[in-house]
């Protein structure tokens, strides 16, 4: 295994800096990708790319969306040889500190998808923990599984080798509909989770771009999607279901 430190920024200047600052420790190369911020967000990327030799920035000139940031991101790591990215945000949202759990269950299932299982505090918006638990049981039922306790948590390790095939033939969202679909697609072709608890902080001043209408719009039509999408394979997850029953 062969790990690189992924993360998409969009307009998140004021904390990329301490985020990068507390990689450090982890002492993997990281991959930024820029996902068409303005001059105030690039300048400050700038300056990383100087003042830190593990950090490479990649630029899209107009903004595409996280999900079409992390398809660079993908594409840019295994280019260099990476098997594995771990990815975060860049508002600072998640612990850092928690790279090093993502790496081990990692190492321990090198074939497996790690999801960040969010441990939320009191200052996290009511709102989102209840939209959140309704696209957890969407992929509940497009999975016909529980395997995947959060679809939404930026902060995960994936297997580059199963995602740049599926990408070569699936076209995906391209926002924040990316990651659930690529969760039920990994389960769709039998990749195996593993789910890690991890504390996500909301900053009362933090700087949110979730769309909560054409996010929730995308989100919507992803989950009639896969939905659809999981009648056709109904009778295959069952089995795999069985079969993982029968080995327990
Ligand atoms: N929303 C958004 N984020 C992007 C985009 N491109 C890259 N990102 C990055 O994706 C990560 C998540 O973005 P956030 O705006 O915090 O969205 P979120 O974490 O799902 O939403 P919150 O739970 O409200 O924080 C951050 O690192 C962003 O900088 C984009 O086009 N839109
Ligand atoms: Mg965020």
């Amino acid at each position: 295994m062969n790990p690189c430190l992924l993360i998409p920024i969009y307009e998140h200047g004021s904390t990329i800096r301490r985020v990068v600052e507390s990689l450090a420790y982890a002492d993997l190369p990281l991959v930024i990708v820029n996902d068409g911020s303005g001059p105030a967000t690039r300048a400050t990327l700038d300056r990383i790319v100087k003042d830190f030799d593990w950090v490479e920035v990649r630029h899209h000139a107009v903004n595409q969306g996280k999900g079409a940031a992390l398809v660079t991101g993908y594409r840019a790591a295994a280019e260099r040889g990476f098997t594995h990215v771990v990815q975060l945000d860049a508002d600072a949202q998640h612990e850092s500190a928690d790279v090093r759990h993502f790496l081990a269950a990692a190492q321990a299932r090198p074939d497996a998808l790690v999801l960040g299982q969010p441990i939320f505090g009191d200052e996290a918006p009511r709102s989102r923990l209840y939209g959140r638990k309704l696209s957890v049981g969407m992929v509940w039922l497009a999975t016909l599984s529980l395997e995947v306790r959060d679809p939404l948590c930026g902060f995960r390790c994936v297997p580059l080798a199963p995602v740049l095939r599926l990408l070569d033939h699936v076209p995906m969202g391209r926002h924040m509909d990316f990651e659930p679909e690529l969760a039920v697609r990994l389960v769709w072709l039998g990749v195996p989770v593993v789910n890690v608890a991890t504390r996500v902080r909301y900053d009362p001043l933090g700087v949110s771009h979730f769309d909560v209408i054409w996010d929730d719009v995308r989100l919507a039509w992803l989950y009639t999607r896969l939905t659809l999408g999981m009648l056709a394979r109904a009778p295959g997850l069952l089995r795999r279901r069985a079969a993982r029953r029968r080995r327990l």
